[in-house]
């Protein structure tokens, strides 16, 4: 990753597919509209927008326990093909949409960047398998895909997630910070595959900066390796991001959720971030949208080197 690159892909991934509420694909458009474009410019980046469109799949009845499989798989592979291009290009920043399009930004930033890295900063694991899940929401299990463990069979009904590398992510390389809600069969694979993961706990117990470094320590020692961050607005604390599908309360601080992006822009080797689950359908009233919006725009901000001083 060329550090002079100043060239940045805003891919708009307006995705509902991946849960059962509406409103999360209209992120991307209102984030643009909050001026998400013009802050990352006037931090220094030649911005490049596009905004992805997913075509409807008719009877998109369950595989295993996914719903809308046919669906979120196109969507997801639409994204890898966006993602891969312009990581090859300069720097990508994925604005969903739910967390199913993970599957998509991880498989294509590992495309153009093999050795990557990936930091998942969430309230929960996302790496239920089909069969795992519970709710039948895939954007609960991008993560079972690119590490392998998903089992789905070679013949795969209709070639669902045919497309995506298997095993292209090293479990050695994949971080996660602020969970809080992982369901038992996703603590189960943490444990079995000593994933580095840092939950609230040990935010509360290490504070932010100390959490950043072990985990990156853990998963790119040496600092070599290019950066993937995966930031789902739910890792925020309510409190500072309403406005999502699946609140839940105890998260990051606006100020801990802002100091892992400008640590992790520190490091010079972030080459991609996404920023999901923004739902401006939700929420109590317009203040609630507004804030939601702003942290993220704050998240994107620090991860693009701003600074405080
Ligand atoms: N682990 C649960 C809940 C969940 C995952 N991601 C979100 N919620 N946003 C599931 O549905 O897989
Ligand atoms: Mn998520
Ligand atoms: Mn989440």
């Amino acid at each position: 990753q060329n550090k002079d690159n100043k060239e940045l892909y805003i891919v708009g991934a307006p995705f509902a597919g991946g849960q059962g509420k509406q409103g999360v694909d209209e992120a991307p458009k209102l984030l643009l509209r909050e001026g998400l474009e013009t802050e990352i410019q006037n931090l220094g980046w030649n911005t490049h927008v596009s905004h992805l469109e997913f075509e409807e799949v008719k009877n998109d009845t369950p595989i295993s326990n996914m719903k809308n499989p046919r669906f979120v798989s196109k969507a997801a592979e639409k994204v890898y093909d966006s993602v891969k291009a312009a990581a090859e290009k300069g720097f990508v920043l994925t604005v969903g949409g739910d967390h199913s399009i993970g599957a998509g930004t991880v498989a294509g930033v590992l495309a153009a960047h093999p050795e990557a890295v990936v930091l998942w900063i969430d309230a929960h694991a996302d790496i239920n398998t089909p069969a795992a899940t519970q709710s039948g929401n895939i954007h609960g299990c991008p993560l079972s895909f690119p590490t392998g463990i998903d089992e789905l069979p070679e013949d795969v009904e209709d070639g669902v997630f045919k497309w995506l590398p298997r095993k292209s992510l090293d479990f050695s390389r994949l971080a996660y910070i602020g969970l809080r809600d992982a369901d038992e069969f996703e603590k189960s694979v943490i444990r079995k595959y000593n994933i580095a993961a840092y939950s609230m706990h040990d935010v509360d117990k290490y504070g932010i900066a100390r959490v950043v470094e072990m985990a990156l320590r853990r998963v790119n020692p040496g600092n070599t390796r290019p950066i993937h961050l995966s930031f789902d607005v739910d890792a925020l604390d309510p409190f500072f991001a309403p406005s999502t599908g699946t609140p839940v309360r105890g998260g990051l601080t606006w100020r801990e959720g802002c100091y892992i992006c400008e640590a992790v822009a520190e490091t010079g080797n972030l080459v991609a971030m996404d920023l999901v689950e923004c739902n401006p359908h939700l929420g109590e009233h317009d203040e609630h949208i507004k804030s939601t919006l702003h942290s993220g725009i704050a998240l994107v901000k620090s991860a693009l080197g701003q600074t405080l001083l």
